[in-house]
């Protein structure tokens, strides 16, 4: 390929560039008008507006997107995360337009689509799942007759859900039809398909993904896992690799189990397999996201592999450019998720300008970002300002450089969820590896991060101060608008 087209914004957008420029290759961004001024815009050989600021008049129109790259001869289209790249309509008519869609065949992304197609597709290849119906219920009295035989709590979900979109819990026989009906109501809302199926509750669960890479040549390989349980409202904020709970043998075991769910349906490229882990070390196969995911560099930080370059030469048809038997685990990665939300505020998302943006700068440190200082975070789009991302000798250095990495990262302006990685960082039950999917509910109140916030505020003043001496005009504009408040670093909260 000699030119690449990136469907995406943001910080994806400007790391899939970064690989496809080290390849020789050119790169193409398609932008809406809240974007002129972004990084990707600028890093890109190419760039066209493509259309107003929400996204369903932008990032989402893949027929627009589609000519465009016609117009000025792309080989190929990188989706990033989000918007068209789980999309199989789209990434067929990429195709049909005689341009390569960097990610799997329209066929796998339709099976793993559907939660039920992906289990059936799934079952003839021995992977283990949570005890549960695997076609849509149509007849309740038949299906509450099975949730006995499970057991409750039963968990309802749709089969066109995924990432805990459309689930509910069952606690006992009485709510068993109202929740069904409820269940099919809302799948049809909000998918189209009112196919709902149930399984049984798995408390405590930790969340744990392993990434697969294949090729068109029949390699498929497994990058080990990602432990994900630090997330709030089925939204990770903290990932790392590998996990602090499996031993050699069940990564194996479940990395090969990986390997099953892409053969069942013919998976090329790189894709994650979820699996959920129960309090007894059983994991069974959740859903298989067939897109490079927003976490892939703790991945890349353990392993060496830069996933986008593989996935680019896959879809030029070319092998992996490892084996199996190459691939070692290197120490351990962390990533914390900056989110422009208030974590003092129930997450609350803030908006606003970045008048401060410095990173930190240490070795083994990665930022992932798509901002720059003085940028405004716009509205239209996800919150995630950027992924910072450490990798240490082992897991205690990680989190000990994710704590120094936190400290050093500057951002005045806007809220972010940095203290709260600080906070997941410094306690027992992250530092111990004994968490599951319920850490924040368990652990977290904003009351911890208070304290916290007194202390950085002092650190704030006087970097303001000598900051001030520097860009005094920038500095006086913000303070004279306090419209925006002046951070995770304000002191406005504390009582
Ligand atoms: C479950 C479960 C418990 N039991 N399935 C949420 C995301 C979607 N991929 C599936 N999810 C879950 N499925 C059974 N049978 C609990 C969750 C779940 C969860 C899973 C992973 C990470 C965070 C989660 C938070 C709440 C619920």
């Amino acid at each position: 390929m000699k030119k690449i087209l990136v469907a995406n914004r943001g910080e994806i957008a400007l790391r899939v560039m970064r690989s496809i420029r080290e390849l020789g290759i050119k790169s193409v961004a398609v932008y809406s008008e809240a974007d002129h001024n972004a990084p990707f815009v600028k890093f890109a050989d190419e760039a066209i507006c493509i259309g107003p600021p929400p996204s369903n008049q932008s990032y989402l129109l893949g027929d627009k997107i589609i000519e465009e790259a016609k117009k000025i001869g792309v080989d190929g289209i990188h989706p990033g995360y989000g918007f068209l790249s789980e999309n199989a309509e789209f990434a067929e008519q990429v195709e049909k337009n005689g341009i390569t869609f960097i990610g799997p065949k329209p066929e796998a992304m339709r099976i793993m689509g559907d939660k039920l197609a992906a289990k059936h597709a799934v079952k003839a290849f021995g992977v283990p799942m949570v005890p549960g119906t695997d076609t849509a219920i149509t007849d309740i009295e038949e299906a509450k007759k099975i949730a006995t035989e499970i057991g409750y709590p039963i968990l309802i979900k749709a089969s066109a859900g995924g990432g805990g979109k459309g689930m509910r819990i069952v606690h006992k026989p009485e709510e068993f039809e109202e929740q069904i009906h409820m269940a099919m109501n809302e799948a049809q809302s909000a998918f189209g398909n009112n196919a709902v199926f149930m399984e049984r509750y798995v408390d405590q669960p930790r969340h744990i993904e392993i990434q697969i890479m294949a090729d068109t040549h029949g390699n498929i390989t497994y990058l080990f896992e990602r432990e994900c349980s630090i997330q709030r409202r089925h939204q990770k904020v903290i990932e790392e690799a590998p996990s602090s709970l499996l031993s050699p043998e069940m990564r194996k075991k479940m990395g090969e189990t990986a390997i099953n769910v892409a053969r069942a349906c013919n998976y090329v490229g790189a894709g994650t397999v979820e699996f959920l882990m129960d309090a007894g070390m059983n994991f069974y196969f959740l859903e298989m996201n067939t897109r490079l995911q927003v976490e892939h560099p703790v991945t890349e930080m353990i392993t060496g592999i830069d996933l986008v370059k593989e996935q680019i030469t896959v879809a030029e048809g070319k092998p992996l450019s490892f084996k199996q038997e190459d691939l070692k685990i290197n120490g351990h990665a962390i990533e914390v998720r900056v989110y422009a939300e208030d974590p003092t505020n129930n997450f609350l998302p803030d908006i606003g300008k970045l008048y401060i943006y410095r990173q930190p700068q240490a070795e083994g440190v990665r930022i992932d970002d798509g901002f720059e200082e003085g940028m405004d975070i716009p509205i239209y789009y996800d919150p995630m300002i950027s992924k910072l991302i450490v990798h240490g000798k082992d897991r205690k250095d990680a989190i000990s450089k994710m704590i120094d990495a936190i400290d050093n990262y500057r951002i005045m302006g806007i809220n972010t969820t940095l203290p709260f990685g600080r906070f997941v960082m410094t306690h027992d039950a992250f530092i111990s590896g004994k968490f599951d999917t319920h850490f924040v509910q368990n652990h977290f109140s904003p009351d911890h991060l208070f304290e916290y916030q007194k202390e950085v505020s002092e650190v704030a003043a006087v970097f303001a101060g000598s900051h001030m001496e520097s860009e005094k005009q920038k500095y006086k504009k913000a303070y004279k608008d306090n419209k925006q408040p002046l951070s995770a670093w304000r002191t406005k909260r504390i009582r």
